[in-house]
């Protein structure tokens, strides 16, 4: 099954998430040394996951470390999906997602828009910004009825938890070995700032396309 597609996110991705992590994240390589204040902010940014996520207090994150949070993480997330809390995501429910604004509950504020940005945004537009800036290839993203089948590998028409977190696993595991840069099975602190700082870039890149969209927009009126 293809998960890399789903609606999800990892705990680095949550901490800085927005509009950027719709698009790919190139494999982070040569992240510019953080400077002066900025450096004091990442490190603080640094500590906190480490605080939140290395249960054992080693200065290491170890992937069943990882995975243990993102299982945390991952019940809180399907809880606020499963609007009419049957234990199942319907389609429609799985749908509403990113769709939740004004639509009373609430819940949606704040959440998941990294995932489902504004609907007058030219993604596809956005994509080729951002990978002509980068020079990385950004792969599209399947539209949310296929990203549902995806996660649903019982094709039962629901997605369970079971089949929610087996998503997210495979996904959150990927980028566990992407940051663990030098694949000795721990993420440290170094690798993590070195990640964080290439995802911020990234945002960057996106957030300027998206801007140079909005104004072309206005300025043809
Ligand atoms: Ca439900
Ligand atoms: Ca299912
Ligand atoms: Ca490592």
């Amino acid at each position: 099954m293809k998960m890399r597609n789903l609606v999800m996110t990892t705990m680095a991705l949550a901490l800085a998430g927005n509009i950027a992590a719709v698009y790919a994240m190139p494999p982070a390589d040569g992240a510019n040394r953080p400077d002066g204040d900025q450096h004091g902010k990442l490190r603080h940014k640094v500590n906190r996951i480490f605080n939140a996520v290395d249960a054992d207090g080693s200065d290491t994150i170890t992937l069943d470390e990882w995975l243990a949070k993102l299982t945390e993480k991952a019940r809180i997330h399907f809880d606020r999906i499963d609007s009419d809390d049957d234990n199942l995501i319907s389609l429609d429910e799985f749908l509403a997602v990113g769709h939740g604004r004004g639509d009373g509950r609430g819940h949606d504020r704040g959440r998941d828009h990294d995932h489902e940005p504004d609907i007058d945004v030219d993604h596809d537009a956005v994509r080729a910004c951002v990978a002509d800036a980068t020079g990385d290839d950004v792969p599209q993203r399947p539209d949310r009825e296929t990203a549902f089948g995806e996660i649903d590998t019982n094709d039962d028409g629901f997605i369970d938890f079971d089949e929610f977190l087996a998503a997210k696993t495979e996904r959150a595991t990927n980028r566990f070995n992407t940051i663990d840069a030098d694949s000795d099975g721990a993420i440290t602190k170094q690798e993590l700032a070195k990640e964080l700082m290439q995802h911020r870039k990234h945002r960057r890149t996106v957030r300027d396309c998206v801007e140079d969209q909005r104004e072309t927009d206005e300025l043809l009126g």
